[in-house]
């Protein structure tokens, strides 16, 4: 399978709140690292670098006034002086006013984000940037008659929507990939998000269309992150009434209530007939996950793969979640792997 990757990821380095105080997020660059490293120890197939699409492309998925601003965030915050990572601490919740956007850059950060786990540094355009570069090259590959492709995305993109970042995402790479699709004569297409935080941002994005079902497998909102969507009842609206699929699933889900899940999921969007499929790739519906809470063993993640297959078009693999380092490239590239029929 042809992979994207970027060294420019490596310029994304952030922190979080942790147990009271900032710390390294989760979402690191060894993260990227250590799929790049297993990709090419068992041989996946050729590693190109990205082409540049630019911000008209991210535009056609999110609002301009939020390209922009992430774009020029940073540069507003050194402006005052500050060096350390910039971080929204209030929003526009119920009945705030969130028809007007701020002028000044802290209240820019609320204005434009889920949460807190968004931190932007110096580097987190170009990486942001590249990260969305990459799911564009892969689906360009698609449209050209490549089977399949592996976008290795950081930071990665799904809770992301047209105009909010969140959860370690800040441009929704796997909607823009989607999008560009549409754009280039593709009449319906299927995003899949297996990582194990429901994809508020891509649901969102499309949930008012037809062209687009999207389908999640994830912790059930009542006890899992992002909350505050990817509830069994959203199922679209107006023209997208029944084209967006939730699967919520409770904490400690092993391989048998992940595999019913998948196997529906993968049957409703085969009888879709999507002329491609993206697949929102998380693997942090491994064990020993530290943010998450099912049980998938790392031969699990072939088995993945192979449900996936099933669905029978070209598929676009796109980087999403997975936090246990140590094994985030055994079970990333067994999805790959079990996709393409090996053990
Ligand atoms: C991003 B993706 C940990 C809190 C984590 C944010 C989770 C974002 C997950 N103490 N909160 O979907 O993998
Ligand atoms: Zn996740």
């Amino acid at each position: 399978m042809l992979t994207i990757y970027s060294n420019a990821h490596r310029l994304h380095h952030a922190t979080e709140l942790k147990d009271g105080v900032l710390k390294p997020c989760f979402e690191m660059p060894s993260r990227a690292d250590t799929i790049l490293a297993r990709v090419q120890a068992v041989g996946l197939g050729e590693v190109i670098a990205p082409r540049e699409f630019g911000s008209a492309s991210y535009a056609r998925v999110h609002s301009e006034r939020y390209v922009r601003f992430l774009e020029q965030a940073w540069h507003e915050w050194q402006a005052l002086g500050r060096q350390h990572d910039a971080l929204p601490l209030i929003w526009p919740v119920r009945d705030l006013r969130s028809d007007i956007e701020p002028q000044h850059i802290d209240g820019k950060l609320g204005f434009y984000a889920m949460d807190a786990g968004v931190a932007i540094t110096a580097g987190t355009w170009q990486a942001v940037k590249s990260s969305a570069d990459l799911a564009l090259t892969g689906m360009a590959a698609l449209l050209q008659g490549t089977p399949s492709a592996f976008a290795l995305c950081r930071p990665p993109g799904h809770h992301a929507a047209a105009e909010y970042m969140g959860g370690y995402c800040y441009l929704n790479n796997a909607a823009i990939a989607a999008q560009h699709a549409l754009d280039n004569g593709a009449k319906r297409v299927a995003v899949l998000d297996v990582d194990y935080h429901h994809g508020n941002g891509t649901q969102s994005i499309f949930y008012d269309r037809a062209d687009v079902l999207f389908s999640s497998l994830h912790g059930d909102p009542r006890d899992s992150y992002p909350y505050f969507l990817g509830h069994r009842d959203e199922t679209g609206a107006g023209a997208g009434l029944g084209f967006n699929h939730n699967y919520p699933l409770p904490h400690g889900t092993g391989w048998d209530g992940y595999a019913a899940a998948l196997q529906h999921a993968c049957d409703a969007i085969a009888a879709y007939a999507p002329d491609v499929v993206v697949i929102s790739l998380g693997v942090d519906t491994f064990k020993d996950d530290p943010i998450s809470h099912f049980q998938l063993e790392s031969a699990d993640f072939l088995k993945i793969g192979q449900t996936i297959a099933g669905i029978g078009r070209p598929t676009l693999f796109v980087m999403e979640g997975g936090y246990m380092v140590d094994d985030i490239g055994v079970n990333a590239v067994n999805v790959l792997r079990g996709f393409e029929g090996q053990r």
